[in-house]
């Protein structure tokens, strides 16, 4: 049995780690002043930073064509029996059902689509034990199985710098956005039945993350062997020191740093932070 991974440009896993364990991508897209750019393929994070800077007016994002995800599936089945194609959270993007349409239009493959629920190096966990497991010759349920064992333990926390940006593109509820800002609070969102929600509501940048170190605190305090990521939006310099503040917290988890690329970083904003982690 060959099975093949895919996933969305929104796990934001690096072209060279895709590359060694064989994960294709489907890129989303973004618009920033009138021009449409695939994330990953013609425009980086660090490029969309730079375009924001220089161009007025509020980028929009949208989920890949369909006739992309069929081209790809189709060149896939060619040399596989099943592709396993993993997306970012249904509740905020027509990917995940894009995926599924494609696959009822592709033969001679068997398309399983999984809903990540989540987004960024939480999704990019999923992905990178899927290929593992794929290229180890597991079969699509045995690997789904474990895709779904890590989302139990899943966790992911994460603050913005200003709320009107996830209002604007209709990812919070405008009453949620609202008490959020009258109250001058940078709250803790999370994820709920896959969409976003506050979690706590807490005045500073500097409590919310040590709330959130808290939070991987219980879970780290169980013993089992933990993945973490911290996730940023151009805050390269703060998610190094707190990726050293949390290591030397809790010496046996394995953290690295990911970030919110463009297409995230149109509904986060510059500035947004966020740490997530599941089991090894
Ligand atoms: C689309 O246009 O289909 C993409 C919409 C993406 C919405 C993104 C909303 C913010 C997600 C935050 C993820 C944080 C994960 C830790």
């Amino acid at each position: 049995m060959k099975t093949a991974i895919v996933t969305d440009s929104t796990a934001y896993i690096p072209k060279d780690i895709r590359e060694k364990l064989n994960i294709h991508m489907i890129p989303l897209s973004v618009v920033i002043g009138g021009e449409t750019y695939e994330e990953e393929v013609d425009l980086n994070a660090e490029q969309f930073y730079e375009e924001l800077k220089r161009k007025d007016r509020f980028p929009t994002s949208s989920q890949p064509p369909s006739g992309k995800f069929v081209a790809l599936f189709e060149k896939l089945a060619k040399d596989h029996d099943a592709i396993i194609s993993i997306h970012l959270s249904s509740g905020i993007s027509g990917t995940y059902q894009g995926a599924i349409t494609a696959g009822t239009m592709v033969e001679g493959v068997k398309v399983y689509a999984y809903d990540s629920e989540i987004s960024c190096m939480a999704q990019g966990f999923y992905a990178i034990e899927a290929a593992k497991m794929a290229a180890e010759g597991k079969q699509p349920e045995t690997i789904i199985n474990r895709l779904d064992e890590m989302k139990a333990s899943l966790r992911a926390y994460f603050m913005v710098d200003d709320l009107s940006n996830l209002q604007r593109g209709g990812r919070l509820t405008s009453a949620q956005a609202i008490i959020g800002s009258l109250l001058k609070v940078k709250p803790l969102l999370h994820f709920v039945d896959k969409v976003i929600v506050p979690f706590e509501k807490i005045r500073t940048r500097k409590k919310a993350m040590n709330r959130i170190a808290e939070l991987i605190g219980e879970d780290a305090s169980k013993g089992t062997s933990l993945q973490a990521s911290i996730i940023h939006a151009n805050r390269i310099e703060d998610a190094k020191e707190w990726k050293a503040e949390l290591e030397q917290l809790y010496p046996n988890v394995d953290f690295s740093i990911s970030y919110f690329g463009p297409v995230i970083a149109t509904h986060l904003g510059e500035g947004a932070m966020g740490l997530t982690w599941t089991i090894k």
